[in-house]
């Protein structure tokens, strides 16, 4: 790639180089990254980033709105396309924002939503304490069973139990499919809105290889980075009856100007996401994870929910190596292998130090690896802790991990 900004600014120049050579020459295995197109890229720092346009197409607050317009009318049919959806809005600025605009659409304060707990998987943005929402409305929790599972019965006794105004599904570490007819049932039942969060396998309901929520949710949130790999931003896609309050809780209600530099670049990702090629890309990454989960089980690691249904695998690394999270994490670091420490359902250590780590497959998958490099990450993963202790070994893992990505080039390629 090349940046005029060498010469303008050298110094913020020699960082992104510095970060693209470190996206090339590392494994990232964080299952919410990805590699964004270069067309993606290329509308993201679009000059649409110099236009104001508060509204909605149509309905604008500022002049010279014809091609921002017609950018914002593509995404909204493409996002609607690509997830059979009644009605999008795609001025949220990330998946937080987008979440926060439900709850003040479709809330009064108090108001209370029922969601999955942090540690059994589900996310910040679903009510922990420390958000601003969780001050605002009352949230309740549901956990996942020792085997993994949610059970149903029991969901559905809270709620009748909390009579939440929003049963909300969704996870940033659970990586077991939900069943989506049980959660419509339990909210019909109880009278609740019902909400999924499905910003984790977005790209995997768009190309097809994962359950499309669309049916069985009033409304529907995701960011779109993570598995859809377009630009960091958000989006919700809802049902007729709550486009409005929706489309008002996000503009005036919480957000001013939409990005529309944003919104042509998630138009862009969204027509590569409808494309042929990219259904082969979602399958395969749940092979790759498939392939992650074999072989790590083969070498005795204790995978949390039993395993995979998704992009996702979350292991519990005190039992299965003696490490904890941040151990794990910081080895890895050092060979040139990108992964997150996470919370295990009813863990014992905390957040900065958890018992787990997550690690998935979207970025990898993208660079062209499949099953035989699958084999291989898990070989020096491995291999990685084992060697904790001795540098060299270290040293030796990390050219290993370099040698591999460099056989699969990202952006290099396309020069
Ligand atoms: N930070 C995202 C993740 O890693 O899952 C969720 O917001």
């Amino acid at each position: 790639m090349k940046y005029i900004l060498q010469k303008s600014d050298p110094k913020i120049s020699y960082l992104i180089a510095k970060e693209l050579r470190r996206q090339e020459e590392g494994m990232e295995l964080i299952p919410s990254e990805n590699y964004a197109s270069p067309a993606v890229l290329e509308a993201l720092g679009s000059v649409f980033t110099n236009k104001y346009s508060e509204g909605y197409p149509g309905r604008r607050y500022y002049g010279g709105q014809e091609n921002v317009d017609a950018i914002e009318n593509l995404a909204l049919s493409r996002a609607k396309k690509l997830f059979g959806a009644e009605h999008c809005n795609v001025q949220p600025l990330s998946g937080a924002p987008a979440n926060l605009a439900v709850y003040s659409a479709l809330l009064k304060p108090g108001d209370t939503v029922l969601g999955m707990d942090l540690s059994c998987g589900g996310h910040l943005t679903h009510g922990h304490p420390v958000t601003l929402p969780a001050k605002i409305y009352h949230f309740e929790r549901y956990k996942t069973e020792e085997d993994g599972k949610i059970d149903y019965e029991k969901l559905r006794k809270i709620a009748k139990k909390v009579k939440p105004k929003i049963l909300l599904a969704g996870f940033s570490s659970y990586t077991r499919k939900i069943n989506y007819g049980a959660f419509k049932k339990i909210a019909q039942e109880v009278g609740a809105i019902s909400l999924f969060d499905m910003a984790h396998v977005a790209g995997l309901v768009a190309g097809k290889a994962y359950p499309n929520p669309i049916a069985y949710f009033d409304i529907v949130t995701t960011t779109t980075h993570k598995s859809l790999r377009g630009p960091r931003g958000g989006m919700i896609l809802c049902k007729k009856e709550f486009a409005q309050a929706i489309d008002k809780a996000v503009f005036p209600g919480l957000q001013g100007g939409p990005h529309e530099n944003n919104i042509a670049s998630k138009a862009v990702a969204f027509g590569e996401a409808l494309l042929p090629s990219f259904r082969v890309y979602a399958k395969q990454v749940i092979v790759n994870a498939k392939i992650l989960e074999k072989e790590f089980k083969k070498r005795k690691y204790h995978l949390v929910f039993g395993g995979t249904d998704s992009h996702m695998l979350l292991i519990d690394i005190v039992k299965s190596r003696g490490l904890t999270g941040k151990q794990a994490q910081d080895i890895l670091d050092e060979v040139g292998i990108t992964l997150n420490k996470n919370v295990i359902p009813y863990d014992l250590r905390g957040p900065m130090d958890p018992s787990g780590i997550r690690l998935g497959t979207p970025a990898i998958t993208t660079r062209g690896m499949k099953e035989g490099e699958m084999k291989m990450i898990v070989e020096y993963i491995d291999r990685a802790f084992l060697a904790s202790e001795k540098p060299r070994e270290l040293k030796s893992i990390r050219k290993d991990v370099r040698d591999l990505c460099k056989q699969f080039p990202v952006y290099k390629k396309s020069k």
